[in-house]
């Protein structure tokens, strides 16, 4: 590929694992892209090499630094780094407001032309994020800038992460059933489970799973559900009558449940774009569903003071306004009251939702187009790093 004169070559990204997988999991899509697609060496710093494994299973938790499909990964110990100035990169990006090693924000201050620094901030769909989003925010002792840079679900944020033959992946694994069987065959599906209606399940400890099996058991409908090890285990436990290890499958009534190893992130989106609807969680599966083009429920992760609610809410308000059976079982599953729904029927809910399917669908495949049409959020940070660089902010 030809890199135009300015385009950086170098960036530091840091990512502090808070909670689970989905801060490793956005950070290491992003690297990846950021390497195969733009050619920029990236190192990144993780603290947490445990939680990377499971996600990619070719990193070695105990080395300090190794590289993985061209990245350089880099065991983030602690803060107490020394760096020199010429290891600092052309970019450096802290994930989610973690804050960087003091020594290489010295080391970042004395370098010619300084870096760009960016903050990348977590996902929301509320309205203030157009207003925050690139702004900057200058040091309080030192001759440099950070910007604020948020991904989002309109043309006034950074967009979405999405890699650049996704979408003609999607559409080929999709269009080749061979291919779909074989991935849903290595997990143990009978050919009747693989026409069933089948949905893939991850979420987090408190959602009402059981009350869902229920509903899923005592319909119609033949419903195939895979969870991946690890999700759900209460729930899952209680209908298999057994532990929940990988391999695990029982039927109840209309309802087959199998448990699946956690599969490598980069066989996640065929999962999802195998199944008939998706519910998911956090953020990155979050967006990976809505790539998907599949009809999905979010499990938003839960904040204090149930701040999570307004931001599932403002969710909704962009992508089901006009989908009230969606709606009102995205609410239920968070368990977020509404006004109709004081005591949650899970049987009617879940019928109701199940015949707007089509609509859902076709609901879905839209979302995916605009937001497509926001470009990918790698291609438009890196194109704000060059308004940057192009306007000499960094001399
Ligand atoms: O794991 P999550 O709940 O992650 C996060 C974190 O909790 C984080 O602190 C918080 O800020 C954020 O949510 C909102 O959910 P998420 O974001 O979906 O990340 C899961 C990752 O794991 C994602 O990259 C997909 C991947 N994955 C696999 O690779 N294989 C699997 O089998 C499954 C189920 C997921």
């Amino acid at each position: 590929m030809h890199l135009k004169k300015n385009t950086p070559r170098s960036l530091a990204l840091f990512c502090k694992v808070v909670d689970n997988y989905g801060d490793i999991g956005i950070c290491w899509r992003f690297a990846r892209q950021l390497q195969q697609e733009h050619g920029i060496a990236v190192s990144l710093w993780v603290d947490d090499l445990i939680s990377f494994q499971r996600i990619c299973p070719q990193v070695a938790i105990d080395l300090e630094q190794q590289v993985v499909a061209g990245v350089l990964v880099r065991h983030w110990r602690d803060q107490d780094g020394r760096f020199t100035v010429v290891e600092v990169p052309d970019i450096v990006i802290e994930f989610f407001a973690c804050d960087i090693p003091p020594g290489l924000i010295n080391a970042m201050a004395e370098r010619t032309p300084r870096p760009v620094w960016l903050n990348l901030e977590g996902l929301t769909a509320e309205e203030w994020v157009e207003g925050c989003h690139t702004l900057s925010s200058p040091h309080p002792r030192l001759p440099l800038t950070k910007y604020f840079f948020f991904p989002g679900f309109t043309a006034k944020t950074g967009g979405l992460l999405m890699e650049s033959c996704l979408q003609q992946e999607r559409q080929q694994f999709q269009s080749d059933p061979v291919a779909m069987h074989a991935f849903l065959a290595q997990f143990g599906l009978t050919a009747a489970q693989m026409d069933s209606f089948k949905i893939a399940l991850f979420c987090y400890p408190q959602a009402p799973v059981s009350a869902l099996f229920e509903a899923w058991k005592t319909g119609k409908r033949p419903i195939t559900c895979l969870v991946p090890q690890g999700v759900a285990v209460e729930a899952v436990q209680a209908f298999l009558g057994g532990e929940a290890k990988v391999g695990a499958s029982a039927t109840h009534g209309a309802l087959s449940v199998h448990v699946l190893p956690f599969i490598p992130q980069t066989d996640y989106d065929k999962l999802l774009w195998a199944c008939d609807l998706n519910f998911v969680r956090g953020e990155d599966s979050f967006v990976r569903a809505q790539w998907a083009a599949k009809p999905f429920i979010w499990h938003i992760y839960p904040q204090d003071e149930n701040l999570h609610h307004k931001k599932l809410l403002a969710f909704l308000d962009r992508y089901a306004l006009d989908a009230e059976h969606l709606h009102r079982l995205s609410c239920a599953w968070n368990a977020l009251a509404v006004e109709s729904l004081a005591a949650p029927e899970w049987t009617e809910l879940w019928q109701k939702f199940l015949q707007d399917m089509p609509k859902m669908q076709a609901m879905a495949q839209d979302w995916q187009q605009q937001l497509a049409s926001n470009g990918d959020m790698t291609s438009n940070l890196l194109h704000f790093v060059d308004t940057l660089n192009l306007g000499g902010a960094q001399k």
